[in-house]
């Protein structure tokens, strides 16, 4: 069952599939500038005992279609781009919605606050306050964790595949 990852276009998806999917170890790293994603782009991480799972991006301009994957979708990871004001209410929305869609009830969510090592990332308590997370997290039918990253770190890119590790129970 495959891991849908979404957000806003820029948030950071296709870096993520890069990052996770690759064979090399995972150093601190300056990232490249990508294109955006036009539509949907996959990636395979593999695990020992040939466990693969596959990550989905679907792209931020499709998101009126981001919810016709959670069918498909055993976890879903959810990109917010903390360094980006104009998009943070969109994010909102859609988290909100993906939150309180009957679909997600098993499907652990696990949310990104993106970008969060850049000179111009917002303060996350109040992205906590603006957004009202804590009481979209509490009134979330999913399990949703909350993770505050930057995907140039090596540290991140770990935290991220312990969640994936033990949500799929892969080595
Ligand atoms: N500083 C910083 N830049 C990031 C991070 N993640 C992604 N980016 C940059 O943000 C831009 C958009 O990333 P991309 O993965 O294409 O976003 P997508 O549209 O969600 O797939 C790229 O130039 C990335 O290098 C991050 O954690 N920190
Ligand atoms: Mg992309």
């Amino acid at each position: 069952m495959e891991c849908l990852v979404i957000g806003c276009s820029g948030a950071g998806k296709s870096t993520l599939l890069n990052r996770l999917s690759s064979e090399e170890s995972l150093p601190n790293v300056i990232l490249p500038v990508l294109t955006p994603t036009v539509g949907s782009n996959v990636k395979d991480i593999s695990f020992s005992k040939r466990k693969c799972i596959r990550l989905r991006e679907v792209s931020g301009s499709l998101r009126q279609t981001w919810s016709q994957y959670l069918a498909e979708s055993k976890t879903v990871i959810f990109l917010l781009d903390m360094t980006n004001r104009v998009q943070l209410s969109t994010g909102q929305v859609e988290l909100l919605k993906l939150l309180s869609n009957p679909e997600i009830k098993d499907v652990p969510v696990l949310l990104l606050l993106n970008k969060t090592r850049s000179p111009v990332s917002l303060d996350i308590s109040l992205v906590y306050n603006i957004f009202n997370l804590d009481l979209i997290l509490k009134n979330s039918a999913a399990a949703v964790k909350v993770l505050e990253v930057d995907l140039s770190e090596q540290s991140s890119i770990e935290n991220i595949l312990s969640w994936i590790r033990e949500k799929y129970n892969a080595k």
